[in-house]
This record gives structure tokens, C-alpha cells and sequence, in this order.
């Protein structure tokens, strides 16, 4: 099936007049679907990642329509509200031998960018992933299936990227040894979190888990923040995961795989910046023990991630979508070097959360 058959399996209005690929995420293959009267977003779910679409879709479904109801009782911009389109038999996706599908409405005169462009930018990224957390604070968490279970749980990254190391299948690890002892001699900082709020230290609430600056659509002309998106890793977690990850994709300086790493620093303006906006909207709904953890989940979190980038390298490259030979090793680095960098800064770290007003 051609990919405009396959978006005429949707209820969508006006005739197909082009379908063509669309924006730049690591899992989803996406396409933009141009009708003679509509705009929509449809993708073909990654089911390697996303083993149970029936279960995906359900979590988003019901996420999203409580979200679309607080984000009308707040009178938020109507662009936040996305929308899932069923198929033409009332289903939330459509399977086929090409793949697992699901069609969204289309947030009108929307762009995104990986990197924010300034401070107040990201500030108002901030703002935008904070209140996201704020809509749903009063959602039951343990409804939500765990559609990647372990998601955020370091101690189990750190876990598969030992077994891939063993296993050096594809005898990549030799040229990677650097970056294992990186990984090894961080290994006392996996289970800090996650201990936590197995022990009720820190509490489960409704998290996004992928924060990175481009899962925010920002308006067309202004670059203004105005959704969040790419709802497929909402989970319960610790808000740390989203401000771990929102920091270490907002505040390198490069692209995630810069080949040169004396271009890759971490920004520690818009460190500044984006702790001020999140915790201006969500810091008086947190608790203090949450407040301790925001500096060090980032440099947890993006250890994590490039530990996942690593171990994904030594497996085969199989989960990240990769464009070019080593592209995994590249995004390994930029990871690692903003976790020096982040470790050399912790204390201006820890005292910027410390000072910021909630
Ligand atoms: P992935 O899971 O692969 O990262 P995303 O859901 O983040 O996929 O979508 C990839 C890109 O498609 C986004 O960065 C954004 O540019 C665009 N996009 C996704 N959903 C919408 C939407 N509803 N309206 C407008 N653009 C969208
Ligand atoms: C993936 O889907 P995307 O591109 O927004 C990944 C995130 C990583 C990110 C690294 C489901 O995000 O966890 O942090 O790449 N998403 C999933 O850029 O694994
Ligand atoms: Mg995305």
C-alpha cells in the first residue's frame, strides 16, 4: 500500500493531495498528510520500540482527552489540544503489512527546532513542559500502562549496556573502549533515583519522558512555545526525568551528534534560565526532596542517554534511527562531554534551584 492509501484509511476531510515525510524524531517514521481542505500528522508507530500499539494508543488516548479538557479549562492556545484521528472502522490505529499507523491533527503554523535560540527561548520551553506536568498532577498515574517498562530506570540502562559490552556482538568495542571506562567509572550514580522513588523518597507523578526541545511545536512566525508533543513515553516517573532531559537536550550548544566536540559545551545560561521557568510554574507542587534531585537528574539523565546511544552502537544500532555509520558513537560523546562539563558546574547547579523562587 502506498502511503496516501494508507492515510485514506482515516477519517480525514477533503481529498489527499500530498503525503510526504515529516520532521526529525529518533523512533516514529512521520509524514505530513496536505488535503485539499487539512493539514495532518501521521506516523507509522516503531514497533520495535512500541511492542503493544493497542496498549500505546489507549494510554495516549486517555491522556490526551484529559489533557484536552484542562487545556480548554484553562483556556490554553487551541494548538495544544492534539487530536487523534480514528481509522474509518472507529480504530485508534491501522495495521497493515507496511507497519502500525495513526493519524493526528495538525497543529496549525508550527515549527520545531532542536536547539532553543536563546535563553528566554528556553525559558519559555520551561514554562510549557512545567505546565504540561501541572495539567496532569491530578491524573491517576498508576493507570497508565508502561508501555517501556524501566524506562528511566538508569541502574537497568546501565544493566544492558554491561550485557552488550560482554556480548560485543558485532566486535564494535574495541574502538569504543574510552567510552565504556567513561560509563563504568560514572556506575555509583545509576540507581540514585530511581532508589528514591522506589522508596517513596520521591514521588510517582504523570511524566512526559522525552523533553527534548523538539517534541515542543513552537509557533510559525513568533518561535513562541505553544504544545507539547510526541506522547508515547508518558508514564509515571519523577518529574527529575523531565527536567533531566529537557536540560540535556536544551542545553548543549551543538547538535546531539556533533563530530566536534570542542563545539560541544554545556550552556549554563539556559540552565539558569529553563530552572527558572519550570519552577516558577510547577515549584509550588513539588516537594523539597524533588527540588534536591532537579541538578543532579541532569547529569544523570544524560549519562543515561548516552549510555543508550552506546549500547544501541555495540547492539547494532537497531533502536535509534541512524543516518550515517557511527552516528550512535557521535551522539555517545556529545552526551559525554556534557556530563563533564555538568559535573565541573554542579554546585552553580544546585545553588541556582536553591535560589530560584517558585
Ligand atoms: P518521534 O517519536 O519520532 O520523535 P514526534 O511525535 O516527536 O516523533 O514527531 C516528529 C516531528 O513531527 C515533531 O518534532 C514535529 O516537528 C512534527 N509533529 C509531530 N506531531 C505534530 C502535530 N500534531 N502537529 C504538527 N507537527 C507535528
Ligand atoms: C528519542 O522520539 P524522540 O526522537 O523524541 C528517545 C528518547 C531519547 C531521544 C534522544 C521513545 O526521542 O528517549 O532521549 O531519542 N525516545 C524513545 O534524542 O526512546
Ligand atoms: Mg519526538
Amino acid at each position: 500500500m502506498t502511503a496516501k492509501e494508507i492515510a485514506e484509511k482515516f477519517k480525514i476531510d477533503g481529498m489527499i493531495r500530498e503525503v510526504r515525510p515529516y520532521g526529525d524524531g529518533h523512533i516514529n517514521d512521520t509524514f505530513l498528510v496536505k488535503t485539499t481542505t487539512k493539514k495532518y500528522v501521521m506516523q507509522r508507530i516503531n514497533t520495535f520500540v512500541f511492542t503493544n500499539a493497542e496498549v500505546l494508543m489507549s494510554n495516549i488516548v486517555n491522556v490526551t482527552t484529559y489533557l484536552n479538557n484542562q487545556i480548554d479549562a484553562q483556556r490554553g492556545d487551541p494548538r495544544q489540544k492534539i487530536q487523534i484521528i480514528n481509522t474509518v472502522d472507529g480504530k485508534y490505529y491501522y495495521s497493515c503489512e507496511e507497519g502500525c499507523f495513526r493519524m493526528y491533527t495538525y497543529a496549525e503554523h508550527t515549527r520545531s527546532v532542536n536547539i532553543p535560540l536563546s535563553n528566554e527561548h528556553f525559558k519559555k520551553g520551561a514554562i510549557c513542559f512545567a505546565t504540561f506536568v501541572k495539567y496532569l498532577l491530578d491524573y491517576p498515574a498508576d493507570t497508565i500502562v508502561d508501555v517501556i517498562p524501566d524506562f528511566h530506570d538508569t541502574r537497568s540502562r546501565y544493566k544492558a549496556f554491561e550485557s552488550a559490552v560482554k556480548d560485543d556482538e558485532f566486535g564494535r568495542l574495541e574502538g569504543v573502549k574510552d567510552l565504556v571506562e567513561f560509563v563504568k567509572q560514572r556506575e555509583k550514580y545509576v540507581g540514585l533515583l530511581v532508589d528514591k522513588l522506589k522508596k517513596g523518597q520521591l514521588p510517582y507523578r504523570v511524566t512526559h519522558n522525552d523533553t527534548k526541545f523538539n517534541n515542543l511545536l513552537l509557533d510559525d512566525e513568533t518561535y513562541n512555545p505553544v504544545a507539547v508533543i510526541d506522547f508515547d513515553t508518558i508514564m509515571k516517573g519523577t518529574i527529575c526525568y523531565d527536567f533531566g532531559d529537557a536540560i540535556r537536550a536544551g542545553c548543549n550548544s551543538a547538535e546531539e551528534d556533533e563530530a566536534d566536540l570542542n563545539k560541544v559545551y554545556f550552556d549554563f545560561d539556559k540552565y539558569e534560565a529553563f530552572a527558572k521557568g519550570y519552577l516558577s510554574t510547577l515549584g509550588q507542587f513539588i516537594t523539597e526532596e524533588e527540588k534536591d534531585n532537579l541538578a543532579f537528574s541532569c547529569i544523570l539523565i544524560t549519562l543515561e542517554c548516552g549510555i543508550r546511544f552506546l549500547t544501541d552502537y555495540l547492539r547494532g544500532d537497531c533502536y535509534f534511527k541512524t543516518h550515517y555509520p557511527k552516528q550512535n558513537v557521535y551522539r555517545a560523546k556529545t552526551q559525554f562531554k556534557l556530563v563533564m562539563d555538568m559535573e565541573q558546574r554542579f554546585e552553580e547547579m544546585k545553588s541556582i534551584i536553591a535560589q530560584a523562587t517558585c
